[in-house]
């Protein structure tokens, strides 16, 4: 039987998320990790360990089956590859930015400017959308320091928190793309390998779905049951058990996060007791 090779970074941002969240699907990497390969033991996958502008171009090749990679990464390179999912880490943007004291009066500021970065072509891409010459440098790493070094103008690169930018005096001026960690596939997959990257998306979406998710427990007063099954419907409908104390049931439900503490305060007031809140650590929808 024919085994799914993932790629995933080496070393670097997404590599941790990426192990634990192959992990999570209940794959086991027996040989250890970081090394260039390792086998599951208990599911038809290996993993590859590569740099992570590597990751496209092998996955279109078919040296790799899929990938988790930057999307920005996957602009730049622009592989005929097929983002399968998005994956909900390694969060950033990509922007344009400008030494903190120059005056920005909105993109013409471009207008024949020297740009330093290492994503020429989303750059270049958007120039010409927003009509836009520019003198675009590609240069790898520590783009930030050109324009102090008096290699450019401006700088197009990754922000995360921004403070990079701050401390080399340059200030965020146009957001160019959002990027997340995604899952990529070989567009020619063959049924095996096929039904296998399938099996394990499942289970990625199940485990991403999870931590979204609590498992909530509570007793209420059975005259307000029906507004509790309102406000927490859970997945199909929540479990009702009546308690030993008459005129009371115990209700097990599913909770979302986001609503999580709206749910708690309007549950309080339905008077709700003894709430339990767990985690759930897969969900299978
Ligand atoms: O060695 P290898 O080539 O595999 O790794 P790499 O150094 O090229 O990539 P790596 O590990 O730095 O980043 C991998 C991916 O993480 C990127 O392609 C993005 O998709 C994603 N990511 C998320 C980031 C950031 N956040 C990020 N903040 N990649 C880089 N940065 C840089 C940014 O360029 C800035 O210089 O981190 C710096 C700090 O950002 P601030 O704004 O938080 O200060
Ligand atoms: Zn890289």
């Amino acid at each position: 039987m024919s085994k799914l090779k993932i790629a995933i970074q080496k070393d670097g941002r997404l590599s941790e998320k990426s192990l634990e969240l192959v992990r999570e699907c209940g794959i086991d990497l027996t040989n250890g990790s970081r090394k260039l390969l390792s086998v599951a033991g208990n599911f038809p996958v290996e993993l590859m360990y590569l740099r992570d502008d590597d990751i496209p171009g092998y996955v279109a090749d078919g040296v790799a089956d899929i990938g988790i990679v930057g999307e920005n990464v996957v602009e730049e390179e622009q592989p005929d590859v097929q983002i399968l999912e998005k994956l909900g880490f390694a969060k950033c943007r990509m922007s344009l930015a400008l030494p903190r004291t120059d005056n920005y009066k909105g993109l013409d500021s471009f207008h024949n400017k020297k740009i330093a970065t290492s994503y020429p072509n989303i750059l270049q891409s958007y120039f010409k959308k927003k009509n836009i010459e520019a003198e675009i440098h590609e240069i790898s790493g520590s783009v930030e320091i050109a324009p102090a070094i008096g290699l450019a103008d401006a700088i197009f690169d990754i922000v995360s928190s921004g403070s990079t930018l701050i401390s080399n005096g340059l200030k965020e001026v146009e957001t160019v793309m959002y990027s997340q960690a995604v899952l990529i596939s070989n567009s020619d997959l063959n049924n095996e390998k096929a039904e296998i990257a399938e099996k394990l998306l499942f289970r990625m979406r199940s485990v991403r779905k999870s931590g979204k998710n609590k498992y909530i427990l509570l007793n209420a007063p059975n005259d307000r049951l029906d507004d509790i099954i309102r406000l927490i419907p859970g997945m199909k409908s929540p479990t009702i058990m009546p308690l030993a104390e008459e005129g009371w049931s115990s209700m097990h439900s599913v909770l979302n996060e986001n609503e999580f503490w709206d749910v708690i305060d309007k549950l309080k007031n339905y008077g709700a007791q003894g709430i339990l809140v767990i985690p759930i650590e897969k969900m299978i929808v």
